[in-house]
């Protein structure tokens, strides 16, 4: 059993949920990572994918983590809170 130490927040902590297009590879998925991190305020930015789903969490302001993964070449949305994937 190990534990990721990345970035786990059992403190329910709120999460900005982004939908994430453009993505093709671990590549973009490390690329969307980095620069959602560099947001100011975030504390973790989660890329998955296979959902084409960004989790991130920290105070920044969703415009923000929007502009900044559309700056990197890629599309992204307020995915809706719904987990129905
Ligand atoms: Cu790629």
């Amino acid at each position: 059993m190990s534990s990721m130490t990345s970035d786990t927040n059992q403190k329910g902590r709120p999460a900005t949920v982004l939908s994430v297009s453009g993505m093709t590879c671990e590549g973009c998925a490390n690329a969307v990572t980095r620069v959602l991190t560099k947001v100011p305020g975030v504390d973790a930015a989660n890329v998955d994918i296979a959902t084409g789903r960004a989790s991130v969490t920290g105070t920044a302001r969703t415009e923000d983590l929007i502009a900044a993964v559309m700056a990197a070449g890629y599309g992204a949305k307020l995915a809706t809170t719904d987990a129905a994937a």
